[in-house]
């Protein structure tokens, strides 16, 4: 048997180190969820799951299966942006130029946004430093443009309140979000109102390292989140209408992945990136 690479180590089976998956597991659209009970939420929709899946290993729970004709792979990453570049890279690994779409959950910036609200996020503040490993401090973290839009139409089409404009990705929830404590004093406690004041719509924890990512990889990725919190009067979801929020973010992200392969059709052989003109 060969010597595995310390550069690239796998499983027994010859699967990825982390996430526990082979190329044979991944469809070419994906999911991203922090929580593992929102990815089983969202396989409870596919029409059906492959044998053998769930996938667990570590953190990372993998669903493969086809919802309304379209392969779609949803995973539960866990929280971060550490977590996400695992996840990102690996999955890279098993499957060439998929579309990734983030579908999470979030705090909002202003006043006006209400919990339940979602954010679809045109690019995103890095804030972590996972992404500084590959790219310099001003590079921007930046939406695939095709990958809004479809969000933003699968938001309209289904009638859900949303938002699209900049996301800020945080490395920690409670002293890189700015919340206070009984005991320790955070040095970010007026970081949510200076973005707000920016114009930054939302905070949470995975997006800027998908979306920097998923650029320098040559594939399409976005982000959907339900609004948890809201960060500027001070209310979290009350837990027996947080379901119901996300129901909404995965209506819109599952939406958003069939609005991409109607776009893709439409395009034909067209180049990538460019979306065909209406007929
Ligand atoms: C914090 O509660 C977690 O929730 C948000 C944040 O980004 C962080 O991962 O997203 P998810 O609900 O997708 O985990
Ligand atoms: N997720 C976050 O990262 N922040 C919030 O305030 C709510 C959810």
């Amino acid at each position: 048997m060969s010597q595995q690479r310390a550069n690239r180590p796998k499983g027994p089976a010859g699967e990825q180190y982390h996430i526990g998956l082979k190329p044979k597991d991944v469809a070419r659209r994906i999911l991203l969820v922090g929580d593992p009970a929102r990815a089983a939420a969202i396989a409870k929709r596919f029409d059906s799951i492959r044998p053998g899946f769930p996938k667990t290993h570590r953190e990372f729970v993998t669903f493969t299966g086809i919802w309304k004709g379209l392969d779609v792979t949803v995973m539960a990453t866990g929280m971060g942006p550490d977590n996400t570049e695992i996840a990102v890279v690996e999955l890279l690994r098993c499957v060439e130029t998929p579309d990734i779409i983030r579908v999470g959950t979030c705090g909002a910036l202003r006043a006006d946004m209400k919990p339940g609200d979602l954010v679809i996020t045109t690019g995103a503040v890095r804030l972590e430093n996972t992404t500084a490993a590959f790219v310099e401090p001003g590079f921007p973290a930046v939406a695939n443009h095709e990958v809004v839009l479809a969000l933003s139409s699968a938001a309209a089409s289904c009638g859900h309140r949303h938002h699209v404009g900049l996301t800020a990705t945080a490395p920690g929830f409670y002293g890189w979000q700015g919340r206070d404590h009984e005991v320790l004093k955070g040095r970010f406690s007026e970081l949510p109102k200076q973005l707000a004041d920016q114009g930054v719509l939302n905070l949470e924890m995975e997006a800027s390292s998908l979306l920097v990512l998923a650029h320098l990889l040559g594939c399409r990725a976005g982000a959907v989140c339900a609004v948890f919190a809201n960060r500027a009067t001070d209310v979290f979801l009350e837990a027996g209408q947080r379901a119901k929020a996300e129901s909404h973010a995965i209506d819109v992200g599952l939406g958003a992945l069939q609005f991409l392969a109607r776009m893709d059709k439409e395009r034909g052989k067209a180049p990538r990136w460019v979306i065909a003109p209406s007929p």
